[in-house]
């Protein structure tokens, strides 16, 4: 059976330190820790960039050997039409994961060039929302297979 993709954006290694009081103090290695225990035994590729060219590269190597793909592109969201083309080559689910609800926030957080090309969007749960992002996803995947 084929991985389950967790990608992480910009900034998001700052996972716990990174205004806390917004996102929380959890860190990006206990988010790792959420996503590989809600798959049990499904395999679970995460990764973090700061860099938009990993993550287009990262979206282009999932399309052969993922099933499916959870992404927070954290502000790459909102900037880049490149990782939306990218994204669209991918033939399985797409979940658009925010640790905060983006639609709550300023302004230049509303409008999200991924959603469109997102099965589904989970924003305002938390650090904790990723095993319910991994759980969703494990189900779906399991059903497509
Ligand atoms: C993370 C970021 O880095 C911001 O750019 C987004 C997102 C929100 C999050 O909620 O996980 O706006």
């Amino acid at each position: 059976m084929k991985q389950i993709y967790v990608l992480n954006g910009p900034n998001l290694n700052r996972l716990g330190l990174r205004e806390p009081q917004i996102y929380g103090s959890t860190t990006l290695s206990e988010v790792e820790r959420i996503c590989r225990d809600a798959a049990q035994d499904r395999g679970v590729e995460f990764r973090q960039t700061n860099s938009e060219e990993k993550l287009i590269d990262w979206v282009h190597e999932a399309i052969d050997s993922a099933a499916g793909i959870i992404i927070n592109p954290a502000a790459f969201t909102f900037t880049s039409l490149a990782l939306f083309d990218a994204l669209k080559m991918f033939p399985g689910p797409i979940f658009e994961f925010h640790i905060t609800n983006i639609h709550r926030r300023e302004a230049v957080y509303h409008h999200s060039h991924v959603s469109r090309v997102a099965t589904a969007v989970m924003a305002g749960l938390g650090a904790e929302g990723y095993g319910t992002a991994m759980g969703a996803m494990c189900r779906r995947t399991d059903l497509l297979d």
